[in-house]
């Protein structure tokens, strides 16, 4: 070990200072990397004119795993022959590392072996793990043991007598490249404190059901509900009675069906970037003990789906996973609210309002689909920092055992496992987010829009009728009240628009417009979001 980055990493930390003149945008992995790199030399941290400090803290497990790869920027000062990827490479070298793994990853393991003992290079590129978890996932489905890492597990299961070593036989120390060091650095650093630290979230204890509507559901504001728990029986989530009740019934985990007892396993022994979720939206027909072992907390019982019976989309989930897990930003199907319940863990919230979309987070524009092509990891190392001047930053917190937070409709979140982590979430239509549901399911590509459905089209007109059936007059007294609500506040906002807040006088605003380069009026801003 004698690169830059291994100084830095055997002291427990990469420290990365940020300098003025750089270019404050970066939109690939990469960036960061070769960023951490340029920020140190052979002998230690660079010291300059740079004015602020990023730590990035090692978890103390990734000290006990070789690794043979260093970020290019690490070779900044060397001269670059020292990088042993090309000539191991022969003419495959003029490729780039994402094209080499995309075309390794067309290979069976067998021929990935082989691979490997053509030289350092293709010993690092074909003993790239994720390449070895998709063969796992394609291959043996949901039935694997996992023994430490994905390549272990691959060779055990297909040749049970042949062991490969847990360590790595080959000692590779000049192996240079930002993309294959991003997936070990993002599984092996720790969160930063700031980001930990950051609580903007509105925490209530023994809230009525009243102020919850009111004060939350209505204006459609998260909120932390703590002690909302108190009541559930917590020995049905114990790992032993877990695995006991949900015995051989496969539960779903990322692309694949797993037994209770195999993903715990997994989740036991993982270290990676994308660590698999347990995400089951069956989970309480498939073992009725479980879905009997919680209760609705009071705020979210009007459950209006509940009118199609069996019909109804898919609405609550048991999600497990091991530290480092999580969900990627996104905005719950059909419109709906959602609680989340921590059982047992704690998991980082970050939540963006309806009209702001999280940076390095790209809809189409139907909003049928949603990029976000940086692992959470990276997301907070690359674009958390992007929102901290922002108007609107985003609702922030620590969820912990015990707290169930209120995702409003509409509201983006990001969620990350700070520990292993038990939850069962509830997605749920009430009488304050009917309409919107209701339009929802109407637009014309609800056949890409809805989901958790067979007959994401006719959801609508189903709906609407069991609504009118169970509920007659609801839809049109809701709809009257909304447009009163409306008409009520275009006034309001009128008379916002002319009169100064601070002075009581009257106000009007000019900005540039982009269109003619004169001053344009600039209309008010329509119900301002939270934090805004
Ligand atoms: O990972 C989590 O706990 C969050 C889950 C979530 O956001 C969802 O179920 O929509
Ligand atoms: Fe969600």
């Amino acid at each position: 070990m004698h690169s830059a980055f291994n100084l830095l990493a055997s002291r427990h930390f990469l420290r990365r200072k940020r300098k003025k003149r750089r270019k404050t945008i970066s939109k690939s992995r990469s960036d960061t990397f070769s960023s951490i790199a340029l920020r140190v030399d052979p002998k230690g941290y660079e010291e300059e004119e740079d004015d602020t400090e990023v730590d990035f803290k090692l978890k103390a497990s990734a000290y006990s795993q070789a690794h043979p790869i260093q970020p290019l920027g690490n070779l900044l000062l060397l001269d670059p022959s020292a990088n042993i990827r090309n000539p191991g490479l022969g003419t495959l070298q003029i490729l780039s590392d994402e094209l080499i793994l995309d075309i390794l990853g067309f290979l069976s393991g067998r021929h990935l072996a082989i691979l490997s003992c053509v030289s350092k290079s293709l010993y690092i590129f074909s003993t790239h793990e994720p390449l070895w978890r998709n063969l796992v996932l394609e291959d043996l489905k949901g039935h694997f043991l996992f023994i430490g890492s994905w390549r272990c597990t691959y060779t055990s299961a297909i040749k049970p007598n042949f062991l490969l070593p847990s360590i790595p036989v080959l000692r590779i120390t000049d192996f240079y490249s930002d993309y294959l060091f991003q997936s070990w650095l993002c599984a092996n650093i720790e969160m930063k404190p700031e980001w930990l630290e950051m609580d903007t979230i509105e925490r209530r204890r023994g809230l009525s059901v009243e102020e919850f509507v009111s004060c939350f559901e209505e204006p459609n504001k998260p909120v932390l509900l703590e002690g909302c728990l108190d009541c559930w029986s917590m020995e049905t989530w114990s790992r032993e009675n877990l695995v006991q009740v949900c015995g051989d019934v496969k539960f779903a985990v990322g692309p694949v069906e797993m037994t209770m007892e195999k993903y715990l396993r997994y989740a036991d022994n993982v270290r990676e970037e994308r660590p698999l979720y347990l995400f089951d939206p069956k989970f309480a027909e498939k073992i009725p003990e479980l879905g009997s072992g919680y209760l609705v907390p009071e705020y979210f019982k009007e459950d209006l789906f509940s009118v199609l019976g069996k019909e109804r989309p898919d609405y609550r989930w048991i999600i497990i996973g091991p530290t480092g897990s999580g969900s990627s930003f996104h905005v719950d199907p059909n419109s709906t609210s959602a609680w989340n319940a921590v059982i047992k863990g704690s998991k980082k919230w970050v939540m963006f309002p309806p009209d702001i979309v999280p940076p390095g987070v790209h809809p189409s524009a139907d909003g049928s689909e949603v990029a976000c092509p940086v692992s959470i990891m990276e997301w907070f190392m690359n674009f958390y920092g992007k929102t901290r001047n922002w108007k609107t930053t985003p609702v922030e917190c620590v969820c912990k055992e015990g707290e169930v937070i209120f995702v409003p409709n509409g509201w983006w979140h990001l969620v990350f496992n700070l520990e292993d982590s038990i939850a069962i979430t509830q997605n749920y239509v009430s009488r304050r987010n009917l309409l919107n549901v209701l339009d929802f399911l109407k637009r014309p590509n609800a056949s890409e829009l809805v989901s958790g459905t067979k007959d994401p089209v006719s959801l609508y007109d189903k709906f609407r009728s069991a609504i009118e059936a169970s509920f007659p007059g609801m839809i049109n007294e809701l709809a009257t009240k909304a447009r009163e609500k409306e008409a009520k506040n275009k006034k309001l906002n009128f008379w916002e628009s002319v009169a100064d807040a601070n002075t009581g006088g009257f106000r009007f605003s000019f900005v540039p417009d982009a269109n003619t380069g004169g001053l344009a009026y600039e209309p008010p801003l329509l119900g301002g979001a939270p934090g805004s």
